[in-house]
């Protein structure tokens, strides 16, 4: 019967701005995050401004902002960032959870605001790096090990405000400074580093910090993002030449709709743009041979500067990281859409496809030939407490077990090397996209609703057991 590997790592993956919480604490800057409001499939969540001329406004937070526009926070209003699920209050309850799981690795971010209040500072500020330490110490104790992204999505407010974020290369030393500090204090407990977080799908304010969210704004932001990380990469193998660095993409196989020619090249192509264009890049060190033609079409020209591609040359990614929850359809007239006649969706309309997992896996592997790690993979639903007690989410642990499976094939069957699965998120959390907390996605329920009322309270469900008994059997029964 086939089983994981020895020293598979299997745990649990989440975002901070989603969970952690603690927004007003221990000389936490104010994050990007923490404008946003929460919002739902049919309501996009929002930015609150204050415009030039003073007057409130409020702008989709994936929409350009008005010239002079700041962002505020709305005395009434509900910013799912700030409380979030209040890890901060609760990280030890939530890592006892993850130790009698079976975890072997917990993969969270890092507030870079809670270090570096406003990213300028020349020195971290040390309640925030406390923060990190016990958390840090308590998973190794209970031998869980951490896997950190250095950067979820996020920056400290002041840097949008001041330089508009990635936008400006004075954010690369700034998050040089802030990703070393993490390295130097956390070198010997951690072991495995991501420099960022689905760089391929990221856009709007609170994830580049920049007002204009046009596709030079962002190739440009995404290439300092690169660069960043390869300097990273290059003063950190002189700090702890056994740490291991890699960067998280968002992947999801993307069929042809039909056998017709043009909906499979543009399948191809679409996928190539949307997903490994960006590995490219970081994994093989230089911008792909179809890049000018890719850039140029969307009318964008980078500035690169000296000194640029010889960092990234030098410094490619060690594994390859992914999230996966889901597959999709092109048409070459409709572009990519989820519509898939074979395939179930969840209520948020992702088709579920665990052989677009398997799919993905011996991609990632022909084309690269690293070591990879599932770093997101989960089901968003609702769930509801019963009157025992507990959520009833078989739903939920048939969606895990038909992934996993899909992993051993890979592993035992095809020979593709992965070496984790981090399911997102064990202890429910705020939706990314939505910022609904009805969207769960945990084996622990928590109880709070979409205005984030309730008692926090920690509840297993039944996908608790089946995914204890998993990871003690090593997938046996899967
Ligand atoms: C990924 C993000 C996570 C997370 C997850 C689920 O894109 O890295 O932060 O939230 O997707 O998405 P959502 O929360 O929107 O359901």
């Amino acid at each position: 019967m086939a089983t994981f590997p020895e020293g598979f790592l299997i745990g649990g993956a989440t975002a901070d701005f989603q969970c952690e919480g603690g927004f007003d604490v221990g000389g936490r800057g104010r994050l990007t995050h923490d404008f946003v409001t929460a919002g739902s499939v049919d309501q996009p969540r929002q930015l609150t401004l204050r415009l030039a001329d003073g007057r409130p406004a409020r702008v989709g937070w994936h929409d350009p902002l008005p010239a002079g526009a700041r962002v505020m926070i709305e005395p009434g209003t509900y910013y799912p960032s700030h409380q979030a699920t209040d890890f901060y209050h609760h990280w030890r309850e939530d890592i006892d959870l993850m130790a009698d799981l079976g975890f072997t690795t917990y993969r969270f971010s890092v507030c870079w605001s809670r270090l570096f209040p406003t990213g300028e500072e020349l020195t971290p500020n040390e309640a925030g790096l406390a923060f990190y330490d016990q958390v840090i110490d308590y998973l190794v104790a209970r031998q869980i090990a951490p896997i950190i992204t250095i950067c979820h999505d996020e920056l400290p407010n002041a840097l949008a405000e001041s330089v508009s974020g990635w936008a400006s290369r004075h954010t690369i030393a700034c998050y040089e400074r802030y990703a070393l500090t993490l390295i130097r204090r956390y070198r010997r407990r951690v072991h495995h580093w991501l420099t960022f977080n689905e760089i391929n799908i990221l856009g709007g304010y609170a994830a580049l910090g920049t007002h204009a969210q046009d596709a030079q704004t962002r190739y440009q932001c995404v290439h300092h993002m690169f660069v960043a990380s390869a300097r990273v990469i290059a003063a950190a193998r002189a700090l702890d030449p056994q740490a291991r660095f890699g960067t998280m993409f968002m992947m999801s196989e993307m069929y042809p709709a039909t056998s017709r020619p043009e909906d499979v090249f543009a399948a191809y192509t679409t996928r190539r743009e949307q997903c490994f264009f960006f590995a490219d890049v970081m994994a093989r060190g230089r911008y792909p041979r179809y890049a000018k033609a890719f850039l140029q079409a969307q009318g964008v020209t980078l500035r690169v500067a000296p000194g640029d591609l010889a960092v990234l040359a030098a410094n490619p990614i060690d594994f390859v990281a992914f999230s996966y929850y889901r597959s999709g359809t092109v048409t070459h007239a409709a572009g990519l859409v989820n519509e898939n006649p074979h395939l179930a969706t969840t209520p948020w309309g992702w088709p579920i496809d665990p052989l677009g997992l398997r799919l993905c896996l011996n991609a990632l592997y022909d084309r690269y030939q690293k070591p990879l790690i599932v770093i997101e993979n989960g089901l968003g639903m609702v769930d509801t407490l019963a009157p025992d007690g507990t959520v009833h989410d078989d739903y939920r642990s048939d969606y895990m077990a038909a992934h996993l499976r899909a992993i051993l094939a890979a592993v035992t069957e095809d020979g593709v090397p992965c070496f984790g699965y981090t399911m997102w998120a064990p202890i429910d959390l705020v939706s990314l996209s939505t910022g609904e907390m009805k969207k769960r996605y945990g084996v622990v329920y928590v109880a709070m609703d979409d205005r984030g009322q309730g008692s926090l309270r920690r509840v297993p469900k039944a996908s608790y057991a089946w995914l204890k008994r998993t990871i003690a059997t090593r997938g046996a029964e899967l």
